[in-house]
């Protein structure tokens, strides 16, 4: 994936530098590389940033960002998640 594929809507430069941070971040927790990050995956990342608030606080977290309830997160919803938290 490159920058320039990404939707030019007006957002301001500190966004897009923003999403390609995450991009990296997302692509370093999702330690499969299937472009997901499932409960495995977040609970590592969750760690990681010190959130990690027990099983069932992850259950729902979890939830909570996988907007489309695929069982996996992808970079939309992360990102989604990430901007609101
Ligand atoms: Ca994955
Ligand atoms: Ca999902």
């Amino acid at each position: 994936m490159h920058a320039t594929d990404l939707p030019q809507c007006g957002m301001p430069k500190t966004n897009e530098l923003m999403r390609a941070e995450l991009a990296e971040l997302f692509q370093r927790y999702d330690a499969d590389g299937n472009g997901r990050i499932d409960m495995e995956e977040f609970e590592r990342l969750l760690r990681r940033l010190g959130e990690d608030r027990g099983q069932a606080n992850r259950a729902v977290q979890f939830a909570q960002i996988d907007a489309d309830g695929d069982g996996g997160i992808d970079f939309d919803e992360f990102v989604a998640w990430w901007l609101r938290a």
